[in-house]
């Protein structure tokens, strides 16, 4: 149902669109392999022998989702998003202690391969002779390093990645992932750097085959994804702490917008960031607080993650530690 701008929907109204979302979305071929990676990596972390605890575990959303304009897909739509953001983020994360379910956008980028080449099988591999393949000296040690993190990382069952590509499969592992992570109950974060498509075509609407060009202009109905931060926050994880992103174009706004975002899904933090600068800088807004996180060079740290990283585990700290003592757990 489209209401004009400014006008709120009721939760009701809002049930009744994600449910009718997800009721219509083509089903996600794989759902039962997600389903028991999700269960068995959150038992794993739950049931930290001799701890008598869980481990905390986030949930990094990162690259763009698409959004299809045929059912046999030839085009889409498609955004910008790197994935950088959300595998510099894991990897801190996990330097923090933390277990990572990765969802990230098929091909984007992986932790622990910011430093690799654009096209590393090509770039990083050289032939010795017919039978020898061997790296590259130059870059070996980013080589070594990808491989040796990642694989300890996953075989330590700190790891899982789970890739989508469209705006479909995203949201449905989203509620699979919050429905699993649920029984962590505070000691789960959602961090959401994924940019998520506003718009997309119903799937009942969406032509079955390729969009002739024959027929002159395309003239094509998007509506609104609905809002799915707030039923996140309410019904699928209530506990969990969750931080959403805010990017925008125009800075004048960002903060408006950051801080409508934050009362509006009820997050605990909204990151928000602009296109241009987001790599150097971006601004944690919570109920009380704007702060601002810059890469700090003179530390020789290049990227922004790091230090957002640092403030929002210290933050999850005193979350966790104020709902232990909420629930008696101390
Ligand atoms: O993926 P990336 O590193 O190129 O960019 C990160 C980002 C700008 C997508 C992220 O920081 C972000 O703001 N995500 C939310 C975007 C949104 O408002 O939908």
């Amino acid at each position: 149902m489209a209401l004009p701008s400014g006008l709120e929907i009721t939760k009701e109204v809002l049930d009744a669109e994600i449910k009718a979302f997800f009721d219509l979305a083509p089903p996600l071929k794989n759902s039962d392999d997600v389903s028991q990676k999700l269960e068995a990596f959150v038992k794993t972390n739950s049931l930290l022998s001799g701890t008598g605890g869980a481990r905390r575990v986030v949930c990094v959303t990162s690259g763009g989702t698409t959004v299809p304009l045929e059912q046999r897909c030839v085009r889409y739509i498609d955004n910008f998003s790197s994935g950088h953001r959300g595998a510099a983020s894991t990897e801190y994360f996990l330097k923090a202690g933390y277990a990572v379910i990765f969802l990230h956008r098929r091909g984007t980028c992986q932790p622990y391969c910011r430093s690799l080449p654009d096209d590393p099988l090509l770039e990083c591999l050289e032939i010795v002779d017919e039978s020898n393949i061997q790296v590259h000296q130059f870059h070996s040690q980013a080589v070594r390093s990808a491989i040796t993190k990642t694989h300890a990382a996953v075989a330590e069952g700190l790891l899982l990645k789970l890739p989508f590509t469209t705006i479909f499969e995203y949201l449905q592992m989203l509620q699979m992932v919050a429905f699993t992570i649920k029984s962590i109950g505070p000691h789960a974060v959602f961090y959401l750097a994924a940019a998520v498509s506003d718009f997309y075509v119903p799937w009942k609407s969406m032509a079955e085959h390729k969009i002739q060009s024959g027929s002159g202009p395309l003239d094509m109905r998007l509506v609104q994804v609905p809002k799915m931060l707030l039923v996140l926050r309410k019904d699928w994880a209530p506990m969990a702490f969750c931080i959403s992103f805010k990017l925008e174009t125009d800075s004048k706004i960002l903060l408006e917008k950051a801080d409508m975002a934050l009362r509006k899904y009820k997050m605990h933090m909204v990151v928000a960031n602009e296109l241009s600068s987001r790599k150097e800088e971006v601004v944690v807004v919570t109920s009380n607080e704007k702060i601002l996180v810059r890469q700090n060079k003179s530390l020789g740290v290049d990227d922004v993650e790091s230090a957002l990283i640092e403030l929002l585990v210290e933050r999850h700290a005193v979350y966790v530690e104020n709902s232990d003592h909420l629930t008696g757990q101390q």
